[in-house]
């Protein structure tokens, strides 16, 4: 039977992520000659309380945005931690949070310790010959998780008049996850048609999505509903979500909309996601109030929390004790998982563990800048984590995850199963 051996060597190199800045690529190699490597994505709509990521800050190389220096951390510190030990996922990444010893994984970098810890995963699931999501849940991994699919986008993702940031679409009455991901498709380029038929732009923003000036949200969703019509699905299938990042309006107590040029109170902000709650099918906010408004998230949960998936990104940052905080004060219903704002995978499957034994849904996310790494599609199937938000489908990084679970699918035959739950 196939075994996972010491570790022998890690490293890493800067590489490009999907809008042209540098990331890091780290490859961890063992004994027996598995090597494996990850790339780690980048967030443009970050919240406060996530983890470290380490830029150069030399602004004459990339703006600043640099990653010799996380590179140079795996290439010395990490490396010498790492090589000589065994591969056990939960060892290394305590080894990986040690070394950096801060909180937020400041020392070393969270884009350098998650690189690692993320190629550690891939090259013990090749030591073994089993596929990734396998490695991660075992003989459980079998359900295909529900795409949110990002087709409209707005805020800081777009330079368009939105200020919501996401608009997506949520296929969730379908009988597997290729169907549910064709009509995903169809509604897309059906969305692009009416787009241009009414001469809008269909340029897109930094996660494939349609970046037209629309007139507010209510317009962005007619237009998807319209889309969802024409491609000849129903309401009954196909379901509205948003991610307002509402973060990026918060100051001094109040939300101001840049694009709109309105302001609201939390209470205000709440009654409006309510009165869009009774017009359109939509079963998804996320980050409706900012990661520090608690008061405001618990009114929020007590108006909304049984109608829809309050989902909690900036607010929970994928990390458990900001979890506990929500759990304690009863505030969101959904957890968006990004492994990039804990740093470590053992981190990230914890936080998942902790939102399922409290009823919170869990949707894996990737960032507005990605790449070519697919991980979080075989999270997504290893943790059952019911649906994953990875954009429109356009833009190769996008695309890649969405090909990732195909093939999953197809793999999984008809052991596979599709969210039949819904939010
Ligand atoms: C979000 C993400 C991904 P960013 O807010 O959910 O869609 O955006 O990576 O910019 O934080
Ligand atoms: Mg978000």
């Amino acid at each position: 039977m196939a075994s996972i051996g010491k570790i022998s060597k890690v490293c890493a190199a800067e590489v490009l992520d999907s809008r042209g800045n540098p990331t890091v690529e780290a490859c961890v190699m063992l004994e027996d000659g598995t090597s494996a490597g990850a790339l780690v994505p980048s967030g443009a709509s970050t919240g406060k309380y996530e983890a470290f990521e380490k830029r150069d800050g030399d602004k004459g190389r990339y703006g600043g945005k640099g990653t010799l220096l996380a590179v140079e951390n795996v290439n010395t510190v990490i490396a010498s931690t790492l090589c000589g030990m065994p591969l056990c996922q939960t060892a290394v990444d305590f080894k990986l949070i040690c070394a950096d010893g801060k909180q937020d994984k400041s020392n070393l970098g969270a884009n350098a310790v998650l690189a690692v810890s993320l190629a550690a995963a891939r090259a013990g699931a090749q030591a073994l010959r089993i596929p990734l999501y396998k490695y991660i849940g075992g003989i459980n991994a079998v359900r295909l998780p529900v795409p949110m699919m990002n087709i409209l986008n707005g805020g800081v993702h777009a330079k368009n008049d939105l200020d919501v940031q996401e608009v997506m679409i949520v296929p969730e009455g379908f009988d597997s996850f290729s169907e549910a991901l064709r009509a995903g498709c169809e509604i897309y380029h059906t969305l692009g048609d009416l787009l241009s038929r009414d001469s809008k732009v269909t340029s897109v923003g930094d996660e494939g999505g349609f970046a037209p000036d629309v007139g507010g949200l209510e317009e962005a969703i007619e237009y998807i509903l319209t889309a969802i019509e024409r491609a000849g699905y129903s309401k009954e299938q196909v379901k509205i979500a948003i991610d307002a990042a509402s973060g990026e309006w918060w100051r001094d107590g109040m939300y101001y909309l840049p694009k709109a040029k309105k302001q609201f109170t939390s209470e205000e902000l709440c009654a409006y996601w309510e009165r869009l709650c009774d017009s359109y099918p939509i079963v998804s906010i996320e980050d409706g109030l900012g990661d520090d408004d608690i008061s405001g998230w618990q009114y929020m949960t007590e108006r909304l929390g049984k109608r829809v998936a309050l989902v909690g990104d900036d607010l929970f940052v994928t990390d458990t004790k900001r979890l506990k905080m929500g759990i304690e004060k009863g505030i969101g219903n959904a957890i968006l998982i990004k492994p990039n704002q804990v740093g470590t995978l053992s981190e990230t499957l914890e936080v998942m563990r902790l939102a399922r034994e409290n009823g919170y849904r869990t949707v894996v996310s990737h960032r507005s800048g990605d790449t070519e790494d697919t991980t979080i599609a075989d999270i997504a199937v290893g943790m059952n984590a019911g649906y994953i938000k990875c954009g429109a489908p356009a833009r190769s990084e996008r695309v890649a995850k969405y090909n990732r679970l195909l093939r999953i699918e197809a793999q999984l035959s008809c052991g596979a199963v599709f969210s039949d739950n819904g939010f």
